[in-house]
């Protein structure tokens, strides 16, 4: 599924600056930097760049600056999914319907494609021209902080892994979803609006808003992974009842998952109230983001 066609604009920026900041497939050591194209070229919804460039959008009326910041979030993001596939972890041969970088390049050319695109977002960020030094310092320490171990991706990544097969509490299901995949989000979007220009009110607002949506966002991927078919997300559906994950579903049957992401969802678009029509776009892909069926 794609984003809805009024972000036909922005993913043309995003693409185009994606492109830029990667080095050409024959570029020496040429199999990384194939691998790391065909992972970041792949075929992804861009929700976390569309989402800190669109927040950007509320503070300026200049977002070129914050395009490499949203395509370091985007770099970030696949080198989560290439490392997440790899047989020591979730173990997939499909995503975004087509093989997984290790299947085609190797575990070995996998695992140092994510480390590059690590590397190449945080290379990125220090080298984006926003307005301000401070602005750079500030959106590299909001997006290290979601990438990380502490309430970040990497720390909710571990505590997924730490949980398969063990009966979890709410607690801390809640702690997974926020830290694997709502930090990140919340990244996104509160790094769109610091380099965007947002002040400290504003910062606090956007990481609520961009947490409860991130939030909603991995409970729907826990329906969709129930009730959608493999053919339809482009990776495999109904593994994480196979890996006994912790889940929304498996803790609180589809329907109340449903309430509970609509809820959520709920929330984080009452904190865009104050921006009236200028938010109109960021509500739109956040209404997309839990209504989606891939
Ligand atoms: C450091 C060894 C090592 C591994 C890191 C941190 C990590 C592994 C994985 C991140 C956790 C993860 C994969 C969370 C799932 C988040 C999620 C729902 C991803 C899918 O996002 P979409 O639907 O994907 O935006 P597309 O393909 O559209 O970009």
């Amino acid at each position: 599924m794609k984003v809805p066609d009024f972000f036909e604009s922005d993913l043309k920026v995003i693409d185009a600056e994606l492109e830029k900041l990667m080095p050409p497939e024959d570029t020496p050591p040429a199999s990384i930097h194939r691998a790391m194209r065909y992972s970041v070229f792949a075929g992804g919804k861009r929700l976390r760049p569309i989402l800190c460039y669109e927040a950007s959008r509320l503070y300026t009326l200049n977002p070129e600056p914050v395009v490499p910041v949203a395509c370091a979030v985007e770099f970030i993001h696949t080198y989560s999914l290439i490392h997440d596939d790899l047989p020591a972890l979730d173990n997939d041969d499909l995503r975004r319907g087509k093989q997984t970088c290790h299947k085609v390049f190797g575990e070995a050319i996998a695992i140092l494609a994510g480390d590059a695109l690590l590397t190449l977002a945080f290379k990125t960020l220090a080298e984006a021209p926003l307005d301000t030094a401070m602005r750079r310092v500030n959106v590299l320490a909001e997006i290290a902080n979601a990438a990380g171990t502490v309430k970040g991706m990497v720390g909710g990544q571990v505590a997924d892994l730490e949980a398969e097969g063990k009966q979890v509490t709410p607690e801390a299901l809640e702690y997974i979803h926020r830290s694997k995949t709502a930090a990140l989000i919340r990244g996104a979007v509160t790094a769109g609006g610091i380099a965007g220009g947002a002040g400290d009110a504003h910062i606090e607002r956007l990481r609520r808003f961009g947490e409860q949506i991130g939030w909603a966002f991995q409970i729907v991927d826990d329906i969709l992974d129930v009730e959608e078919s493999s053919a339809a997300l482009g990776k495999t559906a109904g593994k994480d009842e196979a890996q006994k994950k912790a889940t929304y579903p498996a803790l609180y049957g589809v329907e109340k998952s449903r309430e509970i992401a609509d809820d959520l969802s709920k929330k984080a678009l009452k904190e865009l109230d104050c921006y009236g029509e200028r938010a109109g776009r960021l509500r739109a892909l956040s209404q997309f983001l839990v209504a989606r069926r891939t």
